[in-house]
């Protein structure tokens, strides 16, 4: 088995401060919590930003500058900007995190109810958003919240609109999407080819559950106060790291070694953070 990757997944859209006071907002505190997750064994980190008020935006200058800030502290960790945004947004707001020049960005490749919202990803977008990754090279992160998802990913593999190492993402438990179970994971995994990795992301109070299976499986792992805000029943995390530092101990119990950032380049074929 590969080594495991952690992502972190540091903010997200939808979480506010009456959620937890624990989510980082500004600049300053969503690198720092990058940076902490970083020390506790996260590799990739997800990236959303929000403005002044907190809210969220793909603001292009606002991302360059949380960009800059993660990779003066955590020199080689894998920036991966969401292009997902939040569900309000146009393709051509949700676009601009490009600007920013990470080293990997989100492509979900279907529409999926999310929770009373739509996040809309009509195929034209996907195949519009595949492209800009190509032009920028910028591996895309395939964003399935449903079993669809994987073939609208494969289908943009076959018309050549992707290339490269195809890395997919399983969002599990969101209200509308799949729901986070074994058999769904199962079933998810047989539906890719051999040569593609994939890790999990599980939604809410199946995030560690979905987590330990990932890692017996061959997996990888994506936690962090964007899909659950809590450590244990009732308990809220402190902080991104926190979560990470479960994750880590998971993996040791159950032998699996964790990747460093450029051990995560290499399983991912990814070039070097030369950006
Ligand atoms: N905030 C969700 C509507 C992504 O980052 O690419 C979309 C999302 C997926 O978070
Ligand atoms: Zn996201």
């Amino acid at each position: 088995m590969d080594k495991l990757i952690i992502t972190v997944a540091v903010c997200g859209a939808e979480v506010t401060r009456q959620d937890t006071p624990y989510i980082p907002l500004t600049p300053e505190e969503i690198a720092q919590q990058t940076y902490d997750a970083y020390l506790a064994g996260a590799s990739i980190v997800h990236l959303h930003v929000r403005d002044q008020e907190g809210k969220p935006t793909q603001d292009a200058e606002i991302f360059k500058k949380v960009v800059k800030m993660i990779r003066e502290r955590c020199a080689d960790i894998i920036v991966q900007v969401s292009t997902g945004g939040a569900v309000w947004m146009s393709a051509e707001e949700r676009l601009q995190s490009l600007q920013a020049d990470p080293d990997m960005a989100t492509l979900t490749t279907g529409t999926v109810n999310f929770g009373n919202d739509v996040f809309m990803n009509s195929m034209p977008m996907v195949e519009r958003f595949a492209s800009a990754m190509m032009e920028r090279s910028i591996m895309p992160e395939f964003e399935c919240f449903d079993m669809g998802h994987i073939a609208n990913a494969m289908q943009l593999v076959k018309k050549q609109l992707v290339k490269g190492h195809l890395h997919f993402d399983f969002v599990m438990g969101v209200p509308g999407g799949i729901a986070a179970n074994a058999r769904n994971l199962v079933a998810m995994v047989d539906n890719l080819p051999d040569e593609a990795t994939w890790s999990v992301a599980g939604i809410g109070r199946n995030e560690f559950t979905m987590a330990a299976m990932a890692i017996a499986m061959g997996g990888h792992v994506r936690v962090g106060l964007e899909d659950n805000i809590y450590i244990s029943k009732g308990v809220l995390a402190k902080s991104n790291a926190e979560l990470v530092e479960k994750v880590v101990r998971i993996a040791k119990e159950l032998g699996r070694q964790v990747a460093t950032p450029q051990e995560a380049r290499q399983i991912l074929g990814l070039r070097g953070n030369e950006r």
